[in-house]
């Protein structure tokens, strides 16, 4: 039955679909994988469709954005690039888009389940069989394949061959996948042509193999534990599992391509290198409200951020917007903003710093982190925010990621307390719906010292040199309330509880090391990314390139950030990246 339907849209439509690429058994084996996808539902949809020329012109881009999560940046990408975006409101605005774009977000069951109900499924097939100008991005490029292992196993379009699984983590590679990789070009794609060996930014867990089956729809590989599909391309239809909108210039390349493919001339695609992923260098911004009322940078000596002056000001370092899009030109692979007074003023009543965000996602095309009081809140009226509601106002303000904590260590000490899982908690609520790879546990640590490791209960380390009292261990104790309080948990405690409920990463700050310069505590960020299966940011402390270099070769972090340096100018971003190549560490150029 759905077969007929789509066969008689196709021959009654009235606007003009090219075949131009997919030949007419290619149809009937797309076709089938549709139908044997879609033959267990229980009511089979005929789908009416009156075909209109549209509305579309060149510079009008249709966006299916189903309404599952954060989409801004790829909006905030095609707008920089010039172009209009109409919204898909119903199937039929799917078959009459001029070109469309498909930014899945979310889980691959839910994502189906909303295709499916609305009829969208269905009219994404049909555009997809006439080979019409399609771009699929990330869980866009998964949907197409027969099925997920994802909370599943879960059908997808069936369009293209192979089961979408999970990577595996057995092997010391960490889940999600997140960074920078360069890809390995498998065919002509038309829009990777400006990639060569520049990296590209991922973020999954979740990935399609390529096979013998698909290999006529693989246009691009990349490797990470094994080979998996970075892109497809059929004829007019492409989708890519990396994110062009988060992959700075080279990324804006490859929508330019898709979105005006004449405009650009034609090139030879490179191949790019072998390539690990990258090591991620990360600019940090401190952000509160000054005495004056002005939303700032500021920067902390241990957490300390007022000036050791008789007027005790808050350090002003710069203005965050103006900051984040100078650390983007000058290669920062990703930036974070703290909210840092975030535990106690409420951040949804802070529009300054949602103003930040709204601002810099619009010309800033690299991952955004944003931290600070992501939590439960009841306003002075008495109207109850959930945690998922704050970091919802973060992620459409154009966040990418948000970061926890104060309630990260909340949630991991009732967890430790109580072995229970209540699917309460920021932590597991925010990660259910956006995914673990869009949170981040921030943790700021404070080490104490102590004679023996049977002294405590949590895990301690035996210290290079002795502690004030010739103490020859420490622990890492957590704090809360921007490191204001210490709590009954250690940093190696938390990180494994947090990993298990749900976090994606974690940002490692140390509180003693915070502002010195003296560089990263390698023992501390040794013990917790030796700990965790999911990436640990290394934070605070650095004061020159060899820090950086150091804390990737003496431990496992995958990415390391700093803040002071970079607002000082004291250390260019493009420094750091050198002296990492010339290290041999490779990191995103
Ligand atoms: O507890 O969920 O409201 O989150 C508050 C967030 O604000 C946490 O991520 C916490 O780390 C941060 N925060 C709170 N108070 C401060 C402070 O400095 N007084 N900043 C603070 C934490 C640490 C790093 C810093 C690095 C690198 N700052 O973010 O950027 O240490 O600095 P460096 O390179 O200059 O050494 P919640």
């Amino acid at each position: 039955m759905e077969g007929v339907a789509c066969a008689s849209f196709t021959s009654s439509a009235s606007k003009s679909l090219s075949f131009s690429s997919l030949s007419q058994s290619s149809i009937i084996t797309l076709r089938q994988n549709y139908h044997n996808n879609t033959l267990k539902s229980k009511s089979p949809r005929k789908l009416v469709i009156r075909a209109s020329s549209g509305s579309s012109s060149g510079s009008v881009v249709t966006l299916l954005d189903y309404g599952a999560g954060n989409v801004r940046s790829v909006r905030n990408a095609i707008r920089y690039l010039g172009y209009e975006i109409e919204d898909v409101r119903t199937p039929k605005d799917i078959l009459n888009a001029d070109r469309l774009i498909f930014p899945g977000v979310g889980a691959f069951a839910s994502a189906m389940d909303v295709l499916t109900k609305t009829g969208m499924a269905e009219a994404l097939c049909t555009y997809i069989e006439n080979d019409r100008p399609f771009l699929g991005i990330c869980l866009g490029l998964q949907l197409l394949f027969d099925s997920s292992e994802e909370n599943g196993p879960v059908n997808g379009l069936g369009l293209i061959p192979g089961v979408v699984g999970r990577f595996n983590s057995l092997n010391g590679f960490r889940v999600p996948h997140i960074g920078w990789n360069a890809l390995q070009i498998a065919k002509d794609s038309e829009i990777l042509d400006d990639i060569g060996d520049r990296h590209v930014y991922f973020v999954h867990s979740y990935r399609a193999m390529p096979s013998n089956d698909n290999k006529e729809w693989v246009s691009s590989t990349c490797n990470y534990s094994d080979d998996f599909i970075a892109s497809i391309r059929r004829g007019n239809v492409h989708a890519v599992q990396f994110h062009p909108e988060k992959s700075g210039d080279v990324g804006l390349s490859v929508l330019r391509r898709f979105l005006n493919p004449k405009s650009q001339g034609s090139k030879k695609p490179t191949q790019g290198k072998a390539s690990k992923l990258a090591k991620r260098v990360i600019a940090c911004l401190d952000v509160r409200t000054n005495d004056k009322g002005d939303l700032v940078v500021t920067k902390g000596d241990q957490y300390d951020v007022r000036e050791q002056t008789k007027e005790n000001e808050v350090r002003n370092l710069g203005k965050p917007v103006e900051l984040a899009g100078q650390y983007y030109k000058d290669g920062a692979d990703e930036v974070s903003f703290l909210n840092i007074t975030g535990f106690r003023d409420f951040p949804l009543g802070d529009l300054p710093m949602l103003q930040v965000l709204r601002h810099t996602s619009e010309n800033v095309f690299v991952p955004l982190t944003v931290g600070g009081g992501i939590r439960d809140f009841t306003d002075a009226n008495g109207r109850y925010y959930s945690s998922l509601e704050v970091a919802s106002e973060y992620f459409r303000s154009g966040a990418d990621k948000i970061s926890i904590g104060s309630d990260a260590v909340y949630a991991a000490e009732e967890y430790i307390k109580t072995k229970v899982k209540t699917g309460k908690s920021s932590l597991e609520q925010i990660s259910k719906v956006y995914g673990n790879q869009a949170v981040v546990v921030s943790v700021d640590p404070r080490r104490v010292y102590v004679q023996g490791p049977n002294d405590v209960q949590f895990k301690t380390i035996r210290v290079p040199k002795p502690g004030p009292n010739g103490e020859e261990y420490a622990w890492y104790q957590c704090t809360v309330n921007g490191g204001r309080e210490g709590r009954s948990i250690g940093a190696y405690e938390l990180a494994k509880v947090v990993e298990e409920l749900g976090a994606g990463e974690i940002l490692l700050n140390c509180i003693d090391c915070d502002g010195q310069g003296k560089g990263f505590d390698i023992d501390l960020i040794k013990l917790i990314s030796d700990a965790v299966s999911i990436p640990v940011i290394a934070s605070s402390g650095a004061g020159a390139v060899e820090h950086f270099s150091e804390v990737f070769m003496k431990t496992n972090a995958s990415a390391a950030l700093a803040a002071g340096i970079f607002h000082r100018k004291e250390v260019p971003i493009q420094s750091v990246k050198a002296h990492l190549l010339k290290e041999g560490i490779e990191v995103r150029i």
